[in-house]
């Protein structure tokens, strides 16, 4: 496998985990006091925005740019939210690196809770997290006994707390507002957006969140600068580093921090060493459950956030889910249509009836029981449900089950015609 670039891994070791002694041995903290003692916040958000950093929670935006909406410079109570309810199945990266070296996240948030200029953090983290949660509250700690985090941080006058607050259990706090209401202890529906947390989020006032990868970045694009950052990618329009979560069936299914823009061939063929046992890949999910699969056809697309859009997929969380040839295509789908459904939190109509409606179509199909008519069925639930749901929850549920109809219709034709599953 070829040798990429480890700045997130760096420190990462099987069944170690790296805290205070190590971290400083490899640069640790130095973003944080250059940023302090060197530059000005405004300057640490214009560098982040210049280094092409998008968000590495799913949904790609620009960093930068959601940080140019939030008033940093106004007086009174905002906050910085650190999204580590890492839910989707097939993403596990995030716990990845807080098993490795949780104070990456630590000065990641510091760094950024001084650029915007928040004196209180909260990291939200999911439920059955309960070890990466504890070596979040011992990286605390120690920041905290070394001058880096708490009151007057690294003699600035600037304070910050950190509160690490654990998550109920649900997939729909991952969802940014509903995780909002999950902090303040309400019931987490989605809120509506606009206002968006930006402008109105904890308690009302300014919040930003950001993912857990999106915030490690941070501290290295001020060490290293924005040039170097985007200069990571293996394309012009990428920008840095990601964590890719392989799965499903290759011989490696491990996480690996790889450069953005490397073509899907080099994850599954070179990184993820094929399909196992020899056999032929069919298709992925190239970033998690709420992603269009790509088959083989998208063999040589690059994985980037534009090119993956462009080829009707999406980058996500880059949680790779490979399937080989014996795989049918249809029990995929209704597998994740079934978590999609069980976790929707029932606010809206299109989601809590339109994905309960689409799994018992695809139950029928599965097992035999369905009709050509059915199909059409699932294509108008398609049209009904995308661009009319509440929150992003049956949205991203939509991405596997357009990749079917796109790309396996004659497998969901063949289900019909032979009475059975044909795998
Ligand atoms: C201010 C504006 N802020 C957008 C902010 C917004 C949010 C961010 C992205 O969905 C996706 C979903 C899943 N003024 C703004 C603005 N913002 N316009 O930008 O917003 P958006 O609406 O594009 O996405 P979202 O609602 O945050 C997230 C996908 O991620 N996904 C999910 C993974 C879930 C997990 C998990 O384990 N829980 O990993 C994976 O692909 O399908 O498309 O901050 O406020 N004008």
């Amino acid at each position: 496998m070829p040798d990429y670039p480890q700045i997130l891994f760096k420190n990462r070791r099987p069944g170690e985990t790296v805290f205070l002694d190590g971290f400083r041995q490899t640069g640790g903290y130095q973003g944080l006091e250059k940023a302090i003692r060197a530059m000005t916040p405004l300057e640490v958000r214009e560098t982040v925005k210049r280094s092409g950093l998008r968000g590495r929670g799913g949904a790609g935006f620009s960093t930068g740019l959601k940080w140019s909406f939030f008033p940093a410079d106004q007086p009174g109570d905002k906050y910085l939210v650190c999204n580590c309810d890492e839910m989707e199945p097939g993403t596990y990266k995030d716990r990845q690196l807080l098993m490795a070296d949780p104070h990456q996240l630590v000065e990641g948030v510091i760094l950024s809770a001084w650029a915007l200029q928040v004196s209180e953090a909260y990291i939200f983290i999911r439920y059955a997290y309960e070890q990466e949660a504890r070596n979040l509250e011992r990286a605390i700690v120690e920041a905290k006994e070394a001058g880096y985090l708490g009151t007057d941080i690294l003699d600035s006058g600037w304070s910050l707390q950190i509160h690490v607050h654990r998550s109920a259990g649900r997939y729909i706090l991952g969802e940014e507002t509903a995780q909002l209401n999950g902090i303040e202890g309400v019931r987490p529906n989605p809120r509506s957006k606009p206002p968006f947390p930006a402008v109105k989020g904890l308690w009302g006032r300014p919040t930003t969140v950001n993912n857990v990868e999106t915030l490690a970045d941070v501290p290295h694009i001020i060490t290293g600068g924005a040039e170097w950052f985007k200069n990571l990618a293996r394309n012009e329009i990428g920008a840095g580093t990601k964590l890719f979560g392989l799965s499903g069936h290759l011989e490696r299914t491990e996480c690996f921090e790889l450069p953005v823009g490397i073509p899907l061939r080099e994850v599954i063929f070179e990184v993820g060493g094929g399909i196992r046992g020899g056999g032929e890949f069919k298709a992925c999910l190239p970033g998690g459950a709420s992603t269009p699969y790509l088959t083989r056809e998208h063999l040589d697309v690059a994985m980037d956030f534009d090119t993956l859009e462009a080829a009707g997929s999406r980058f996500g969380t880059a949680g790779v889910t490979a399937f080989d040839n014996d795989t049918c295509m249809v029990a995929v789908t209704l597998n994740l249509i079934r978590f999609f459904a069980r976790e929707s939190c029932g606010w809206c109509t299109p989601c809590r009836d339109g994905l309960s409606f689409v799994q018992w179509l695809l139950e029928e199909i599965e097992a035999g029981r369905g009709n050509m008519e059915q199909i059409e069925m699932l294509k108008h639930q398609r049209r009904n449900i995308t661009g009319r749901s509440f929150c992003a929850l049956a949205e991203g549920a939509m991405g596997p089950l357009d990749g079917l109809l796109r790309l396996f219709e004659d497998e969901l034709e063949e289900h019909v015609r032979k009475g059975r599953c044909p795998f």
